[in-house]
């Protein structure tokens, strides 16, 4: 397998879906222009793209006291578990390339309903994926596993989190699963 573009589509049984609100799409999955007629049985679950930046793929590697000792493809699973519990469809990438994770939130417009990021060290130096999640204007929330702002200062500021509805950070895995149960509040 692959670590970059790790990808992985999980839809929960359609008995799980809260009401919550939700766009409706159409036929291809493009949410409807005008968010479609509400009603109380929504057909349509949240879809959100979880993107991960550089080095996260090396995560149980090293620094497990900072990041703990689970692997990459522990928290994939984690994160899919926790969206089929709460009704949502994930699509989990990870890329090490910052005009990747670019690209990837360019193309979730009109295909995916919010944006759950972590943009690891790209957090403190990418103006790039700021002006990307400004750009495409979806619901974003930022997550960190360690506590950022206990850390060294460079990795106080984040650039990302400029455009981001909330951040989770210093939760470890749990991080990912507070973000999307953020997520079916909105
Ligand atoms: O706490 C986080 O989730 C971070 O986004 C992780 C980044 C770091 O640069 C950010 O400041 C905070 C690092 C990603 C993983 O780095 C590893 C380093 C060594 C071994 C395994 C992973």
């Amino acid at each position: 397998m692959s670590n970059n573009g790790v990808s992985a589509l999980v839809k929960a049984e359609t008995a799980l879906l809260p009401k919550v609100s939700c766009r409706r799409r159409d036929a291809d999955g493009t949410p409807q222009a005008d968010g479609g007629t509400p009603t109380s049985h929504p057909t349509t679950m949240k879809n959100i793209l979880v993107l991960n930046g550089p080095n996260l793929n090396m995560l149980g590697i090293r620094e497990p006291n900072i990041y703990g000792k689970q692997d990459y493809p522990t928290l994939v699973a984690f994160i899919q578990d926790a969206a089929a519990k709460l009704g949502l469809a994930v699509d989990v990438r990870q890329s090490n390339h910052e005009g990747v994770l670019v690209d990837w939130i360019q193309e979730a417009l009109g295909k995916f309903d919010c944006i759950v990021i972590n943009p690891a060290a790209y957090t403190h130096t990418s103006v790039a994926i700021l002006d990307a999640l400004k750009a495409v204007a979806l619901p974003a929330v930022e997550v960190h596993l360690s506590d950022i702002s206990a850390r060294e200062p460079f990795r106080h500021i984040s650039y990302a989190g400029m455009a981001c509805r909330k951040t989770f950070a210093g939760h470890g895995f749990d991080g990912y699963r507070l973000a999307l149960e953020y997520l079916t509040t909105l």
